[in-house]
């Protein structure tokens, strides 16, 4: 096993069959701009991910920066948000001139800890911004409740929740939106993509416009908008995708289980999953390295890298302890957040890992265990 293991791969179907399904695109010279395979995965996605309203974007993070602005909301107003993500949830709100509030997350399953949110509310407080992180769902139903009391919107980072579903309903279902990443490394990508989903169909309309330039006719553009529609290769790529992604799933979960097998009792290891209402859709394996292990987490790290193994710190730093954003906004406790990103390492997981891969992370895991003499 001499060949280096990421920590993810991407899903891709056969050369041959990408190669056929562009074809057409030599006919009609239509790449981009809404184009027909743009609508028609708009369509097959509403299905697969249970949801009314789907408007496709170039990425995930577009996604999110088109769907805070669609909001309108006044500038400097405040989102409540976590520090326990990919810097991306950060960038959108202070890109829309608006200001992060974050607040800490739990430490079951690394999402935002709805019993602390209520406190961070003032009159500026104009939406929740909270996180599926890992796919973990939050609690929706008490972020429901704070967005009603307090006349809030909710917008879900959902890029890591892609087909998870929580209580019989598809996770884009809840919040006023959620959006997805597709980008090349998640568990349903189109190369680069991403989506938000909603049931208001205005918002629809206005993603639409804020996609492309803000151009409402030939001659008339009535808002500031940008570039962020997703291109008829990449949308090829999707389609295809979404008729693997079951088996991709099916493939990761054989790969987890394999993990938390032979992982469930190491000393000081404690994998971050939810057990709950929702499905999971093993897009990440998270783990703690807690002090009860026999080296730090930076150690384990380094050792499965000196074994060709690039397993990564998914959330580490805090997005709020990044030089860009550090002692910029509100000081508040993230004691939760701050250790789960001092312990978390995300080992690598993707449909065709090889089964032997996993044992033998799992064995320089198991040798690395405190009194453990193997
Ligand atoms: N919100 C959240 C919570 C997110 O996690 C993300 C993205 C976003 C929003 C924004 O969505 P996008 O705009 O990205 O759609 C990666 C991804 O680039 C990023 O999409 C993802 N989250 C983040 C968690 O991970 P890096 O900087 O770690 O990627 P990189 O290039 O180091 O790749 C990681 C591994 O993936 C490589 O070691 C091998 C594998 N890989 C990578 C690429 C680029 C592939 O197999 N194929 C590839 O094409 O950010």
């Amino acid at each position: 096993m001499d060949e280096k293991i990421l920590v993810t791969k991407s899903s891709m179907p056969s050369y041959e069959e990408y190669i056929e399904a562009i074809k057409p695109l030599w006919d009609t010279h239509w790449l981009t701009n809404m184009g027909v395979y743009h609508s028609e995965l708009e369509e097959k996605l509403k299905n697969y991910l249970d949801v009314p309203e789907l408007s496709l974007m170039v990425n995930g993070h577009m996604a999110l920066e088109m769907t805070i602005q669609a909001f309108g909301f006044p500038e400097g107003s405040e989102i409540i948000t976590t520090p326990f993500t990919f810097i991306s949830t950060t960038h959108a709100i202070v890109r829309n001139r608006l200001k992060p509030v974050f607040c800490d997350v739990k430490d079951a399953d690394g999402t935002i800890d709805e019993t602390g949110i209520e406190e961070l509310i003032t009159e500026k407080t104009a939406a929740l911004l909270p996180v599926h992180v890992y796919g973990n769902v939050c609690n929706v139903e008490e972020i429901e409740r704070i967005a009603d009391k307090y006349n809030l919107r909710v917008i879900y980072d959902a890029a890591h929740a892609f087909g998870v579903s929580y209580k019989g309903k598809g996770i884009g279902r809840y919040g006023d939106a959620s959006v997805f990443s597709f980008h090349a490394t998640k568990v349903y990508n189109t190369i680069e993509g991403g989506a938000v989903t909603f049931e208001d169909h205005r918002i629809y309309e206005k993603l639409y416009n804020l996609k492309n330039f803000g151009i409402r006719g030939e001659e008339i553009v009535s808002e500031v908008g940008a570039n962020a529609k997703m291109n008829e290769f990449c949308a090829i790529m999707g389609l295809l995708n979404l008729k693997r992604t079951d088996y991709a799933i099916r493939e990761r979960k054989k790969r987890y289980d394999c993990y938390v097998q032979c992982l469930k009792d190491v000393e000081g290891i404690r994998i971050l999953r939810q057990e709950g209402a929702a499905t999971d859709n093993y897009a990440y394996f998270p783990i703690l390295v807690g002090e009860g292990y026999g080296i730090s987490r930076d150690g384990l790290y380094d050792v499965l890298k000196e074994n060709g193994i690039f397993a990564r710190k998914y959330f580490y730093p805090l997005t709020s302890d990044q030089a860009c954003f550090k002692n910029k906004y509100k000081k508040v406790n993230l004691k939760t957040a701050r250790k789960l990103a001092d312990e978390v390492m995300v080992l690598p997981l993707y449909e065709d890992l090889e089964m032997e891969s996993v044992h033998k992370i799992c064995e320089i895991i198991r040798s690395n265990e405190k009194n453990k003499d193997y």
